[in-house]
C-alpha cells in the first residue's frame, strides 16, 4: 500500500503545490481545508494519479479538527505524513495600531490549528513508532519585521513547537521538519492585506519570487531523505531576498 499524507490547507498555494507533488511521488492523500469546491477541484484534478480523500473543516475549531480527523475511514487512519502548512497573515500594522480580529485569526489559524490537528494526528504515529510531521513556518519565525510583530509571533511559535515537537517525538521513531520559506507568491499577500489585490503584487514586484513548487520540493527533499536522515531546518529565500526585509528589486 502506498504511503498516506495529510496536508491542511491544501486548496492554494503552497499546499496545493505539495499536493501535486506528493501525487507524484504515488503518495495516497488526505486534503484539508475550508473550501469545499476547491478541495473537490483538486481531487478531480489528482485522482488520476492517487487517491484521495477531502476533509472539510476550519483548522480553527478544535472539534471540528478532531471529529473530522478521527471520523477517516480505517483504510485512511494510517498517516505517515502529517503537512501543517495551514495558516495565513492577517494585515500589516504596527501593535499599536493591530486588529484583534486579526491577532486572533493569525494566533488561532497557526498556532492553535496546527496544534490541533498534530494532536489528533501524532497519537496513531506515537503507536506505529513512525511518521514524519513537516511544519511551515516562514523567514518570519526567525527575524521579526516591522507591522509584523504578531504574524511574527505566530510563527516564533511554529519555531519553538518544531522543536520541541522533534523533542518528544524523534524517541517515538517521528522525524519533525520545519520549513521557513520567504517571499512565496501566494494568496499569501492578498489574504493579508484583505484583498487588495494591487497591494498584494506590489510585494512581489521587481524580483522574481518563490513560487509554491520550490516549497514543495524542499517538502519533498525532506521527507525522501534516507531513513537515518532527519532534516531539521530549511530555510528558503528567492534568490534575490538576503533576510526578512531585505530583498534587491530591480
Ligand atoms: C511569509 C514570508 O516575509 O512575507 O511568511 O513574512 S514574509
Amino acid at each position: 500500500m502506498s504511503r498516506i499524507a495529510l496536508i491542511t490547507g491544501a486548496t492554494s498555494g503552497i499546499g496545493q503545490a505539495t499536493a501535486e507533488a506528493f501525487a507524484q511521488l504515488n503518495y495516497r492523500l488526505i486534503l484539508c481545508g475550508r473550501r469545499a469546491d476547491r478541495l473537490e477541484e483538486l481531487k478531480q484534478a489528482l485522482s488520476a494519479q492517487t487517491s484521495v480523500f477531502t476533509l472539510q473543516f476550519d483548522i480553527r475549531d478544535s472539534a471540528a479538527v478532531s471529529d473530522t480527523i478521527a471520523s477517516l475511514p480505517d483504510e485512511w487512519k494510517q498517516i505517515d505524513v502529517l503537512i501543517n502548512n495551514a495558516g495565513n497573515a492577517h494585515g500589516l500594522d504596527s501593535i499599536q495600531e493591530g486588529n484583534l480580529d486579526d491577532w486572533d485569526q493569525m494566533i488561532d489559524g497557526n498556532v492553535q490549528g496546527l496544534l490541533y490537528v498534530s494532536k489528533a494526528v501524532i497519537p496513531g504515529m506515537v503507536e506505529r513508532q513512525r511518521g514524519h510531521i513537516v511544519n511551515l513556518s516562514s523567514i518570519a519565525g526567525k527575524q521579526t519585521y516591522a507591522n509584523g510583530a504578531v504574524y511574527c509571533a505566530s510563527k516564533a511559535a511554529v519555531e519553538a513547537l518544531s522543536e520541541g515537537m522533534r523533542l518528544d517525538l524523534t524517541p517515538q521513531g517521528i522525524k519533525v521538519t520545519n520549513i521557513a520559506p520567504g517571499a512565496v507568491e501566494t494568496e499569501f499577500s492578498v489574504v493579508r492585506f484583505k484583498g487588495d489585490a494591487e497591494r498584494a503584487a506590489k510585494v512581489y514586484q521587481g524580483f522574481d519570487p518563490l513560487i509554491p513548487k520550490d516549497i514543495a520540493d524542499a517538502i519533498v527533499y525532506a521527507v525522501s531523505a534516507p531513513a537515518n536522515v532527519q532534516i531539521a531546518d530549511i530555510t528558503i529565500l528567492a534568490a534575490a531576498q538576503a533576510s526578512a526585509t531585505s530583498i534587491t528589486r530591480k
